[in-house]
């Protein structure tokens, strides 16, 4: 009587728990995603934030600098970081969470390199015998020489927000400063522009570019130095005669997401990005120049078996 129908409650009541398990629901503020200075991030802000929006999220959309970011994710002011580059912001990453705030919130499939390098008919012409060793380096500084290089060859940089004085400091650590000076480009267009440019005059030239990117299809090719180690860079005590890490891609999140927007939070932990992805929401902006909006538009109409699965 009593006992039984404490039973035939419980087994109600249990019943309904398997049924319908509680489901918090995402917050209606704005899951806020920082927008930076390269386009496959900027494409991937506007594709997250489509999926974000497919799931009746809101989203906002602020442009940041690259490594003030993870300052901004860790005191809540922007939500995610969803291209964390291990080689460039891999250090600003786990600084922010020193201090607390900032989660991993997982690594995209794609590895990654973000490195010095030569379009591949450098190598191909045998231009400078024995590139990509960056010891051959060493014995053909002019065919590296451009109008603003002071008579040394020139390695043509990124923007100085991407990683600081990391690659003079290399130069220096490598013993080439005599022979070799850094450009930092104004923009990643400028790459581009530089790489165009010496293709249709076939000249020498050494840029900074990265892996994965729309130039993966090109051929380009990255420099060999020695071998990345933990802590070889000056900026983390070493002597700074290293290259570039062949590194992750990881997710960073603000530390109250998962409890803000859990439906989100869900989906952006099982989102992963490959390298072929990656490439071609940089392409869409880079070889088909389209908006960036546009692209992440086109690349949502064209994955939706890439990444439906992720709101699941
Ligand atoms: C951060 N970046 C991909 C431009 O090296």
């Amino acid at each position: 009587m009593k006992f039984t129908k404490f039973v035939a409650a419980a087994a109600v009541s249990a019943t309904m728990v398997f049924a319908a398990p509680v489901m918090a629901e995402d917050s209606s503020k704005p899951i806020v995603i920082p927008t930076h200075n390269w386009s496959s991030q900027v494409v991937m802000a506007y594709v997250i934030g489509g999926i974000f929006e497919s799931m009746g999220n809101n989203v906002e959309y602020v442009p940041a600098d690259s490594q003030a970011v993870y300052e901004a994710v860790r005191n809540g002011d922007i939500t995610i970081s969803h291209e964390v580059w291990q080689s460039a912001f891999g250090a600003s990453f786990y600084n922010a969470m020193d201090k607390g705030g900032i989660i991993d919130a997982g690594s995209h499939e794609a590895l990654t390199l973000e490195e010095m390098g030569v379009p591949g008919y450098v190598i191909e012409q045998n231009m400078c015998p024995g590139l990509p060793n960056w010891e051959a380096l060493k014995d053909c500084k002019d065919i590296f020489v451009t109008a603003d290089s002071d008579g040394k060859g020139r390695w043509l940089e990124g923007p100085q927000s991407w990683h600081g004085d990391l690659m003079p400091e290399r130069i220096a650590a490598l013993g080439l400063g005599d022979d070799y000076m850094v450009k930092f480009a104004g923009g990643a267009d400028a790459l581009w522009a530089e790489l165009a440019a010496a293709k249709k005059e076939n000249r020498a030239v050494i840029t900074f570019n990265w892996t994965p990117n729309f130039t993966d299809a090109d051929g380009f090719v990255f420099i060999e130095f020695p071998e990345y180690t933990d802590g070889c860079r000056t900026v983390d005590g070493g002597d700074g005669s290293c290259g570039s890490p062949k590194g992750w891609l990881k997710k960073a999140a603000n530390y109250k997401m998962p409890k803000t927007h859990p439906a989100a939070y869900k989906a952006y932990s099982k989102l992963s990005f490959s390298t072929l992805h990656i490439g071609q929401m940089a392409a869409l902006v880079d070889i088909d120049k389209m908006s960036h909006e546009d692209a992440a538009k086109k690349w949502l109409a064209d994955n939706e078996a890439v990444w439906m699965p992720f709101t699941k």
